[in-house]
């Protein structure tokens, strides 16, 4: 056990550093980067620099989180003025008055009756807290027999015991367990026979949502709290929701007293053009769990967006008493919070929100534009995202769209890749000839993929 710094007595810099092993890298061939990194320096506006000095065009916003684009000067000046005013306040029974102005700009961002906000630290924490919120709120209302959590299939809820009971993504979940109690999945809507080429949303397939009917016969609504849906799933790759889907869903939920969470932790803070994807959906849910967006991932932070009757009906019993056993040592830290008042305010200055929603059709003619290249099987979009899949090759999944990625990055462009499908998702500043590079590009590393 030392002090030393290894690095640094090897001569070598941290631009530069010799020894990657320490490093366990997330959701990453660890081998396989380490043999020939990847490593960004930085960043300005669209671009990442690459430790090789290359100009990297960055297609997926970082991890679906730099909306703003990045290093934009009033995030980066709100964060070091708070580091130097009021590096940490504590969390539970203090409060910091950033925070709270925080928590009323996102309340007034969010569907109407949707006033009151918890703070994390990240899209996973988001979700776990709205869980047992969902189950606590359930209890404190009478109705404790509600405990079971629905999710669907493919879907994505960050790496939390709740987050992967809820998801549905088998590797994510099958090291792990038996994972948390009375969980049940709804089937995914993702259907390449109905919908391959659909343009945003697709006509077919609202019926996928009455499969909740079929849980609530099985179970009873009796023992189900709540239901977990991301809008539209990102990680999976892409996958739109049918038209009259989360209508639906809403219906049936509200035919049987179970909660509704939209995990906006993608879709939200303008990917689709507006606020949340409930407002683009027009549904809206019971809670919203949020993140990267949220401070266009310049410090980490999550959030749980709660209707004002599951909150009120948790403010009841004698006034001293904690009303949720529930929070984060770094619940709405003062750098968080003065990084996402600076986000929210720089969305509205540029009108980003509005600009992806003016930007999404040029993209989306961008993206179809794709159709009848190499490979390509389906192209999907809405807001500023679009998933691009491709044929597999047999017996080796993913290793097409890793190959693809892998080209890309030599290009000097930034992809995202799931499975055999790519994702696209740029922060929401690209012009339209950034649009074209883009695209071109794309279009030239899969004429020439194997
Ligand atoms: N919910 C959703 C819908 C997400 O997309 C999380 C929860 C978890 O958030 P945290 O902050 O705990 O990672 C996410 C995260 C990708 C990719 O490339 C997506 C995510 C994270 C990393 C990569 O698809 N989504």
């Amino acid at each position: 056990m030392s002090l030393h710094d290894p690095v640094a007595e090897t001569g070598a810099s941290y631009d530069n550093p010799n020894d990657l092993a320490a490093f366990w890298m997330p959701f990453t061939a660890n081998r396989q980067f380490k043999q020939k990194p990847r490593m960004l320096v930085s960043a300005k506006g669209m671009h990442y620099t690459s430790h090789d000095g290359r100009r990297i065009l960055d297609g997926t916003a970082g991890l679906w989180c730099v909306n703003a684009g990045h290093g934009r000067e009033k995030i980066v000046e709100a964060v070091q003025n708070q580091v130097r005013e009021l590096d940490y306040a504590p969390a539970f029974q203090m409060g910091h008055p950033k925070v709270f102005a925080l928590a009323s700009r996102i309340a007034a961002l969010a569907p109407e009756g949707m006033n009151h906000v918890f703070f994390t630290n990240s899209g996973s924490e988001a979700v776990d807290s709205a869980l047992k919120i969902a189950i606590a709120y359930q209890n404190v209302r009478g109705q404790a027999s509600r405990t079971r959590l629905i999710g669907r299939e493919r879907g994505y809820h960050g790496v939390g015991f709740g987050g992967i009971s809820v998801g549905g993504i088998v590797s994510n979940r099958r090291f792990f367990g038996p994972l948390i109690n009375g969980v049940d999945h709804l089937p995914h809507t993702h259907d390449l026979e109905h919908n391959a080429y659909s343009r945003g949303q697709p006509a077919w397939g609202a019926h996928f949502a009455d499969e909740l009917e079929r849980l609530v016969a099985l179970h009873d609504a009796s023992t189900i709290a709540a239901v977990i849906v991301e809008p539209v799933a990102g990680s999976t790759g892409v996958l739109l929701p049918p038209k009259g889907y989360l209508e639906r869903l809403r219906e049936i939920c509200d035919r049987h007293g179970i909660l509704l969470i939209f995990d906006e932790v993608i879709t939200g803070f303008g990917r689709l053009g507006s606020s949340f994807g409930a407002e683009r959906f027009g549904v809206t849910p019971d809670m919203i769990t949020c993140a990267k967006g949220l401070t266009s991932g310049v410090v980490p932070m999550g959030a749980v967006i709660v209707r004002d009757e599951i909150h009120d009906a948790f403010m009841q019993g004698p006034e001293g008493a904690i009303e949720l056993f529930h929070g984060y040592t770094y619940s709405g830290h003062p750098l968080a919070a003065a990084a996402a008042l600076a986000a929210l305010d720089t969305y509205a200055e540029d009108d980003l929100f509005g600009r992806a929603a003016e930007m999404a059709p040029y993209w989306e003619d961008a993206v179809h534009a794709l159709k009848g290249l190499p490979h390509v099987i389906d192209l999907r979009n809405i807001g500023l995202i679009a998933g691009i899949e491709l044929e597999s090759i047999s017996g080796k999944p993913t290793a097409r769209a890793f190959e693809a990625f892998l080209r890309c990055y030599d290009k000097g462009l930034l992809i995202r890749t799931t499975g055999d499908i790519i994702a696209l998702s740029p922060p929401l500043i690209i012009e339209k000839s950034q649009i074209d590079e883009m695209f071109g590009l794309l279009a030239d590393v899969l004429k020439a993929l194997p």
